[in-house]
């Protein structure tokens, strides 16, 4: 008993580790790679994204980028969504996020190329 007891919280220790990490997700769209990060790991409040656009290995500056994060509907709360428009740093995009509250939050990752088109990527990321 005491042993699986240990395992319990063996596991459950990794699992708040690999929570704690930043976030990293990479996706590819149109022929774009898309790679969302975060500077630190989630926390309920501000949070930083990092946003790289690549086509061809070469990297995409001249992308307009936003992303949206939202949440369904659950017991007690309504629908919640959190809109940013990303601006270029240093040949990537950045924004800022502000969750207001934990859990799952699934986003849409918006691009407008120079071509006009609008790609959308879509993910999720919890808290
Ligand atoms: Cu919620």
């Amino acid at each position: 008993m005491k042993n699986l007891f240990k395992i319990i919280l063996t596991l459950v220790l990794a699992l708040n580790f690999l929570n704690a990490e930043p976030i990293n997700q990479n996706g590819e769209k149109d022929g774009y790679n898309v790679t969302l990060m975060s500077e630190k790991s989630l926390v309920v409040g501000d949070n930083e994204f990092v946003i790289k656009l690549a086509k061809d290995e070469k990297n995409v500056t001249t992308a307009k980028v936003k992303i949206k994060f939202f949440m369904p509907e659950m017991p007690g709360m309504p629908y919640m969504e959190h809109e940013e428009k990303a601006e270029l740093v240093d040949g990537v995009y950045k924004t800022k996020v502000n969750f207001s509250m934990a859990g799952t939050w699934q986003y849409q990752l918006k691009f407008k190329t120079d071509d006009d088109v609008v790609h959308t990527i879509r993910g999720s990321v919890n808290i």
